[in-house]
């Protein structure tokens, strides 16, 4: 039986990656005295990789290899990454990123039938508390009873690891779970955890990605789908 829902963030919760997360790195680039610039069309293809860190990393590897690296890269890079965590937590206090739509009924109505609520994201734990904040209020009154997030395992999506880390802390097996997703990458994390999954397709960034084998696939939540009838068919198929 179906007991819990596990919600990934970035581009499920909320729209985040292109107004959010990549308007954060450039600022945090800019910041640091540093010429590069994200534009929407490059950052589609950062995002490959998930994680912040591993996203830089890549770049310089992948975009701007003449680039001459400080000895300590690792530590160069943590620290760009911390000062664009703290721009993308305050455009999330500002409300500069609204949720999804549908997502905020949808998990209250899920909490009231009675269904497990947990996340599953590759991004800084200090960036969810951040969101489900401005979505949920107070910390006491978010419905998430497990958030496994960033660093917490060190594979990340499209790497099952972070979704087994999230079913160990419920104590649930894969196949009383649904996770809800909205990328390849994420989806093939859930998929290899052997979670069922919901697609929610988002913008330009993944709507065009490969979702075969998901149970369902929607461009959005809307306001009228309860959990049962959003659910019925991934639980009976
Ligand atoms: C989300 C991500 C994250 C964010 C940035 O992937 O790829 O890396 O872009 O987060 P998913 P941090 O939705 O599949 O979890 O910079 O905080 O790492
Ligand atoms: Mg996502």
């Amino acid at each position: 039986d179906l007991a819990a829902l596990i919600w990934d963030v970035d581009g499920t919760l909320a729209d985040t990656e292109r107004d959010g997360h990549r308007v954060a790195f450039n600022k945090a680039f800019s910041q640091a005295g540093l010429a590069w610039h994200w534009d929407v069309d490059l950052y589609g293809k950062l995002l490959a990789v998930t994680g912040g860190k591993e996203r830089i990393r890549y770049y310089l590897e992948r975009f701007n290899p003449d680039w001459e690296s400080p000895s300590d890269l690792d530590r160069f890079i943590a620290d760009l990454h911390r000062r664009k965590s703290e721009i993308f937590v305050s455009l999330m206090e500002e409300g500069q990123i609204p949720p999804r739509n549908g997502v905020i009924r949808l998990i209250n109505e899920a909490a009231e039938a009675g269904l497990r609520l947990a996340i599953a994201t590759t991004t800084t734990p200090a960036n969810v508390d951040a969101l489900l904040e401005r979505f949920f209020g107070a910390s006491n009154k978010q419905p998430f009873e497990v958030i496994a997030a960033g660093d917490i395992v060190p594979a990340k999506k499209p790497a099952p690891d972070i979704y087994r880390w999230a079913l160990e802390k419920m104590d649930l097996s894969a196949d009383e779970c649904v996770a809800i997703e909205d990328s390849r990458n994420g989806f093939e994390s859930a998929r290899s955890a052997g979670i069922s999954t919901v697609v929610i397709t988002v913008n330009g960034y993944t709507a065009d990605e490969d979702f075969g084998g998901a149970s369902l696939i929607v461009d959005q939540l809307g306001e009228s789908q309860s959990p049962a009838t959003l659910l019925g068919g991934v639980i009976d198929s």
